[in-house]
């Protein structure tokens, strides 16, 4: 067993069983004139980890081990979005409208693809999932199971939304959760910084954190 160096304890790395899950990379939430700037958020944030997660995706596919790709989105008659979620807030666009990038957030637009930078090669899982947590409505746990994962290496955005949503849902379910703390972002400075914190307080109570040097070096080590 390899261990990572992390918060609030050392990782206990069992390689064989674990994978990355990167959650929701998509220009809908990177771009302007995407779901995320229609919520009026500086989209300019994301774009400026795509370099890290590029380097965590490589080092899982130089170890060798499975790469998992969500996108948050939903089907064109919108049969899988809950009027609660289309109507909340004021913005500017909402989940279906037609924007500069295609229908916003629905699969198959060009707004709701993955950055090129850091899409999915042959090969790799992609999960399409019509709420923040990557479990929800989607065949997540069950390929999971299939491979015999129990570790769960997460990076994506928003760190405090989908990323902790979904880790919170993989802690429930008996995951080990670690959260790369370069390969996420939030459009809300503190809202990443409190997300962390309270991943890893109580002895880790929903997972371990940890910087991507290090996560690194356990993969190489392991
Ligand atoms: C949001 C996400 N923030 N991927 N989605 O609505 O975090």
């Amino acid at each position: 067993m390899a261990e990572i160096t992390a918060d609030p304890f050392a990782f206990p790395a069992r390689t064989g069983e674990m994978a990355l899950i990167v959650i929701d990379m998509q220009r809908d939430f990177a771009e302007p004139g995407g779901f995320g700037a229609s919520l009026g958020n500086d989209v300019s944030r994301i774009g400026r980890i795509v370099p890290d997660v590029q380097r965590l995706i490589a080092g899982f596919r130089t170890a060798g081990l499975p790469v998992i790709h969500t996108m948050e989105c939903h089907r064109p008659d919108l049969s899988d979005l809950p009027p609660a979620k289309r109507d909340r807030g004021n913005p500017a666009l909402r989940i279906g409208d037609e924007g500069p990038m295609g229908r916003v957030l629905i699969a198959g637009e060009p707004g709701t693809d993955i950055l090129a930078e850091v899409a999915p090669i042959a090969g790799e899982i992609v999960i399409e999932k019509p709420g923040k947590g990557a479990f929800y409505a989607t065949p997540l746990g069950a390929i999971l199971k299939e491979k015999g994962i129990t570790q769960l290496v997460f990076a994506g955005v928003t760190t405090e939304v989908c990323v902790q949503t979904t880790m919170r849902e993989a802690n429930d379910r008996g995951y080990e959760c670690l959260l790369c703390e370069e390969a996420t972002e939030s459009y809300f400075p503190d809202f990443k910084a409190a997300a962390i914190a309270m991943i890893r307080a109580q002895g880790a109570i929903v997972g371990w954190t940890a910087h991507i040097d290090d996560i690194l070096k356990g993969l190489s080590d392991a």
